[in-house]
């Protein structure tokens, strides 16, 4: 049984649980916090990782693109070559040049930390650089590279509400405001698959929060 490990409020993890759930996909969850990793599956103490029969994977992309060549059924990536690099540029993009750049924001905009004016200033204009030329890349028709359900929506659906909640928190403004980002949340979110990730990372924050506040008190 292929086993994720990681927390359901991460978003690397859950665009693989997105992935392995659209995918139906039989898994396990195994709770590891920051910190509890096995450093021989996750060498830089990252989640997710998967545990298959064959040994762990780490990195979220190549997890995905994993599930993809080993179970081709259901598939989240299309065919053609030139469709399916332009769903693998979309996620790219999102990650590299949008989730990346707006998780210098994080410390401050999530977990009670502080993140200097200098930064941002710097991560400001540089998010509105990345999500204008992000934006001209996504088609929204209906999924966000094309007519169908792909890995690129997996990643899209996990990243893109915490890159607009910490850009509102940070700079009282969404950098994300000119996507059409209501219409497209509320359509994935009439797919069970993504209905099951939000309710489980709610509930996972919740405990998250609480498992580091016990972490500092302890010191
Ligand atoms: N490139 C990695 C990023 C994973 C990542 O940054 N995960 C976060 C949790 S959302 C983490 O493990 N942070 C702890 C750390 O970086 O030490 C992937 O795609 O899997």
């Amino acid at each position: 049984m292929l086993k994720l490990t990681g927390f359901s409020a991460s978003n690397y993890y859950n665009k693989v649980k997105l992935a392995l759930l659209e995918k139906g996909l039989p898994f396990e969850e195994q709770l590891a916090w920051i910190g509890e990793t096995d450093l021989a599956a996750s060498p830089l103490g990252k989640v997710p990782y998967l545990v298959t029969e064959e040994g762990p994977i780490s990195e979220s992309t190549v997890i995905v693109e994993y599930l993809e060549d080993r179970y081709p059924e259901h598939p989240l990536l299309p065919r053609d070559p030139f469709a399916a690099a332009k769903v693998r540029e979309l996620a790219r993009y999102l990650e590299l040049h949008l989730e990346l750049v707006a998780r210098n924001l994080y410390a401050e905009a999530f977990f009670g930390g502080k993140v200097s004016d200098g930064v941002k200033q710097k991560i400001g204009p540089q998010l509105d650089k990345n999500v204008a030329a992000f934006a001209t890349l996504c088609r929204f028709s209906p999924f966000i590279a094309g007519d169908g359900f792909t890995l690129a929506d997996c990643a899209a659906a996990v990243h893109l509400p915490v890159i607009s909640n910490a850009s509102k928190i940070i700079y009282g403004r969404d950098v994300l405001a000119a996507l059409p980002m209501g219409d497209y949340l509320k359509r994935l979110g009439e797919r069970p698959a993504v209905q099951r990730v939000n309710a489980d990372r709610k509930t996972n924050t919740i405990a998250m929060l609480e498992h580091y506040k016990a972490l500092a008190k302890k010191g």
